[in-house]
């Protein structure tokens, strides 16, 4: 038999230490979602753990006493759909159970503390440490280092890493770059140019059709002044297809865009639609890498508009936690193709690697603070 407890909580590590106060080492994690709109008052999380029921629990725990205000515990209900739920999750408890060879939530606590402090969406680190589970089940090791290398395994087969631009086959690539206000579009397409164009002794153009900001549009063509590449300035959708045919000796063609708020989005379906009229414009999403996790599915789902063929991160140098570059690459599906860390033109790009993503997972934090 199987005991299911539902935790609230404002953290899933908060709920993880409610339920080993319940079941002991026995803890198993085994769903972690958003609280449901209307509970948000009992806490930011929703966190099902369970247990194998025996008589005697192995580490008796007295009861957790609360404090006021703190994480709430919901007992179980009846009710056919949360019964339903319920018998899913003993068959998987007990699955987990009779595959996981005692592997225990005490064990694999440290990783899934790794991992949320990384600002992986909680059920992404839910996924990746029942995969490690599954993982030493067949024979892994468990010592931490080996946990971190099954982890990073298991988010690499998550993520794609493809830094090639552009349509495949065609003779000339136009790569549009779109994203929020100030994330770094301009100055990516810049280190982009040079690399993938002036390094290999391409021809290369911009088109801008940011006209809305002030000095936005001087901004490229001073770089295009420096570089010595034509610079088009394309002030409505209309005007997109005329600057294309002109540029159409080029090798790549980089298109800027303006970065849309949310109260502009008028404007940018205008914008989705002039560059989606043109099959050979390969979109990037550009998104800053220190965007918090809560707010990345909000982005991925505003800016699918202009439907996107990978993503690039920038700002790196400014944040070790890429949970949220993970999640939102999972959450799309999209690839990753650069990733900026720095403003120096063109050093601070590089082609996206697990190496960069998954580097928090190199050491635990314990052993890195212990280190400084
Ligand atoms: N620290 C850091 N700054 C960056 C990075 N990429 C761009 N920036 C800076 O962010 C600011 C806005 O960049 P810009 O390219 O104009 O953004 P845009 O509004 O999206 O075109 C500039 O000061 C850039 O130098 C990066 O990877 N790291
Ligand atoms: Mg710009």
């Amino acid at each position: 038999m199987i005991r299911v407890k539902s935790y609230f909580a404002n953290t899933v590590e908060e709920a993880l230490v409610l339920g080993r106060q319940d079941f002991g080492d026995e803890a198993l994690l085994l769903e972690s979602k958003r609280t449901r709109e209307g509970e948000e008052h009992l806490g930011a999380y929703e966190v099902v753990i369970g247990c194998p029921r025996s008589d005697t629990p192995a580490s008796p725990a007295p009861e957790p006493a609360l404090p006021s205000g703190g994480p709430a515990v919901r007992p179980a209900v009846d009710s056919p759909s949360i019964r339903a739920e319920l018998d899913r999750m003993s068959n998987l408890i007990q699955h987990l159970a009779a595959n996981t060879l005692g592997m225990r939530m005490a064990e694999l606590q440290p990783l899934a503390a790794e991992l949320a402090r990384a600002d992986l969406a909680a059920e992404l680190v839910q996924q990746v440490v029942h995969r490690v589970q599954a993982r030493c089940a067949e024979g892994g090791a468990r010592s931490t280092p080996a946990l971190l290398v099954a982890a990073r395994e298991a988010l690499s087969r998550m993520i794609r890493c493809e830094p090639d631009l552009g349509r495949a086959g065609d003779a000339q690539r136009t790569i549009a770059l779109v994203g929020p206000p100030g994330c770094g579009k301009t100055t990516t397409l810049v280190k982009l140019a040079m690399r993938l164009g002036l390094q290999c002794q391409k021809s290369i153009a911009f088109v801008t059709t940011d006209t809305y900001r002030i000095a936005a549009v001087d901004q490229l063509q001073a770089y295009a002044a420096i570089l010595g590449v034509p610079c088009a300035v394309v002030e409505h959708g209309g005007a997109l297809a005329h600057a294309l045919s002109s540029l159409r000796g080029k090798d790549l063609v980089f298109i800027d865009t303006p970065g849309f708020s949310p109260g502009d989005w008028d404007l940018a379906s205008e914008w989705s639609r002039a560059l989606l009229a043109h099959r050979q414009i390969a979109t990037q999403l550009v998104l800053n890498g220190a965007t918090r996790t809560a707010d990345v599915d909000r982005l991925l789902a505003d800016w699918r508009i202009f439907d996107p063929q990978s993503l690039i991160f920038t700002h790196l140098d400014e944040t070790a936690a890429t949970g949220s570059i993970l999640t939102a690459a999972i959450h799309s599906g999209l690839p990753i193709s650069f990733l900026s860390a720095g403003q120096s033109v063109p050093e601070d790009l590089d082609p996206a690697g697990e190496e960069a993503l998954l580097a928090f997972l190199a050491q635990p934090a314990a052993a890195r603070s212990a280190a400084a």
